[in-house]
């Protein structure tokens, strides 16, 4: 099977529905990007075509737009400096820690401001997520300027990375993030201390964020052939 209908679609539909059922009337809430997101966004809709009050940041354009299609009122950071609950998709999500990789969707810096502004963050996964080592199945994207990218890529690679190479979209050229960026994906094996890593990441001049999301997730629903888990931190 494949497309809306297959089994990983129908998880992350039942994962999305779930988070996006916590959200109550009057709240401000951050829409994460993705195609686990979008669904969550669908249910938003739903519920307010049947009546719920929220204003929502979105984190990246694409979702912006499918949050006017559904009809919710959209906000910003202007008017609201923390947001009630934000519910976003994530790459990796380490068991126990809660630990995320992000940015594979290429909106980890919208996605990080949102998350760290939210009270409560919520994660919607399928069950091909779960890792246990970071890095264990997708690279870690690094959003960087584009002034000096190659020499920001070679102290990535100074911190481990066996590769750090620009993103490309389907043009062959560079893919550029809603804030004008690059993203570097770099694959650095399975990560056992990514504190640490995270921290030599934010210290190279260029680097404007990376996708290690870490100790941010209030909980996490995973849906797997059984139902929906819900894991808390
Ligand atoms: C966003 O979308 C990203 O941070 C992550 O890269 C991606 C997950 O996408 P999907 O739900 O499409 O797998 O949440």
């Amino acid at each position: 099977m494949s497309g809306a209908g297959s089994e990983i679609e129908i998880y992350k539909r039942m994962a999305a529905r779930r988070a996006a059922d916590l959200v109550e009337d009057g709240m401000t809430v951050g829409l994460g990007t993705g195609s686990t997101a979008k669904y969550m966004i669908e249910r938003l809709g739903e519920r307010v075509a049947e009546g719920l009050r929220i204003e929502a940041i979105p984190t990246s354009i694409d979702s912006a737009e499918k949050a006017v299609k559904a009809g919710i009122k959209l906000t910003d950071f202007s008017k609201h400096r923390v947001l009630d609950i934000a519910i976003d998709g994530a790459d990796e999500v380490q068991r126990g820690t809660l630990h995320l990789v992000k940015g594979l969707g290429g909106a980890l810096l919208r996605e990080k401001i949102v998350a760290q502004s939210a009270k409560r963050f919520v994660v919607i996964v399928d069950n091909r997520k779960p890792v246990d080592h970071l890095g264990e199945r997708a690279p870690i994207p690094v959003e960087v300027v584009f002034f000096g990218w190659e020499c920001t890529a070679e102290r990535l690679m100074e911190c481990g990375a066996v590769v750090a190479k620009p993103r490309m979209d389907s043009h062959g050229h560079h893919y550029i993030t809603d804030n004008g960026n690059l993203i570097l994906d770099c694959v650095f094996g399975l990560i056992d201390d990514a504190e640490k890593l995270q921290q030599r990441i934010g210290s190279i001049v260029g680097v404007v964020e990376h996708g290690m999301f870490l100790n941010m997730t209030n909980e996490v629903f995973v849906a797997m052939d059984h139902g929906v888990e819900r894991w808390e931190r």
